[in-house]
């Protein structure tokens, strides 16, 4: 599904997707990338890429996702990607208690290894499960973002639920902050790592949890 004019685009931003063994980081990228899902995929060995150009505002925005192993024993090889990481998405299963209690281990390294101005996101995948299987409610996970400070959405690769929205306003994020960083070198400001405070509104997962979660202000949904 990529652009066919691959070097074609104004914008280059690199996305790094972490999480633990088999919450969907592969198939969240893929189902973005290609809009195909696999019930059968093979676990990610080291790191994979992926891309695919979007147009943002007129803007091509190529954004190179980068698929890394959730298993501990690629670890020291996945961590070498974090330092030119421009987005980290930090994916779990809301069907794997034990995959969201790993995000503040995930959340250290991000902190250790990548840019300060790096966006972060906390993605609950595999909304397609729900009744009993669901075992991290939306509440928990929000307010785990909130505390944080990372952007929240929840997604089906399945179903391909909120993934289109997931790396589209990832993409306007990414834009945003891309431009005022050289408006302010432009400006010789001394200040050349602030970034755009942009809402991150991401209207469909607002319209099904904005009564669940304590928003203030719906059209401006942000780091909740
Ligand atoms: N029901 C459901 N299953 C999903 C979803 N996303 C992924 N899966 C399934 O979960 C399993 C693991 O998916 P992967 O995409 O390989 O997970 P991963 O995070 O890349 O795993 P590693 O590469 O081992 O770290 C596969 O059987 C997928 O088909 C989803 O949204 N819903
Ligand atoms: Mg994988």
């Amino acid at each position: 599904m990529e652009d066919s004019s691959r070097n074609d685009f104004k914008y280059l931003f690199k996305i790094l997707v972490i999480g633990d063994v088999g919450v969907g980081k592969t198939s969240l990228i893929r189902r973005f990338t290609r809009g195909y899902f696999a019930e059968n995929i093979t676990s990610t060995v080291g790191v994979d890429l992926d891309s695919r150009i979007l147009n943002i505002h007129g803007d091509k925005v190529k954004l190179q996702c980068w698929d890394t192993a959730g298993q501990e024993k690629y670890r020291s090889i996945t961590q070498s990607y974090y330092r030119n990481a421009d987005a980290v998405i930090m994916v779990f299963d809301l069907t794997n208690r034990g995959s969201f209690a790993s995000i503040p281990q995930w959340l250290m390294d991000v902190q250790r290894y990548t840019s300060k101005n790096a966006v972060k996101v906390l993605v609950g995948n595999k909304t397609d499960l729900k009744g009993a299987k669901r075992m991290v409610n939306s509440r928990s996970a929000a307010n785990l973002a909130e505390f944080e400070d990372l952007l929240y959405i929840e997604t089906s690769a399945k179903w391909d639920d909120n993934i289109e929205t997931l790396f589209t306003e990832l993409a306007e994020q990414l834009r945003e902050n891309a431009k005022s960083k050289s408006l302010n070198r432009f400006n010789n400001s001394n200040n050349n790592d602030s970034v755009t405070k942009k809402g991150f509104s991401i209207v469909s997962y607002m319209k099904r949890l904005g009564e669940k979660l304590p928003i203030q202000n719906p059209s401006t949904f942000c780091r909740i």
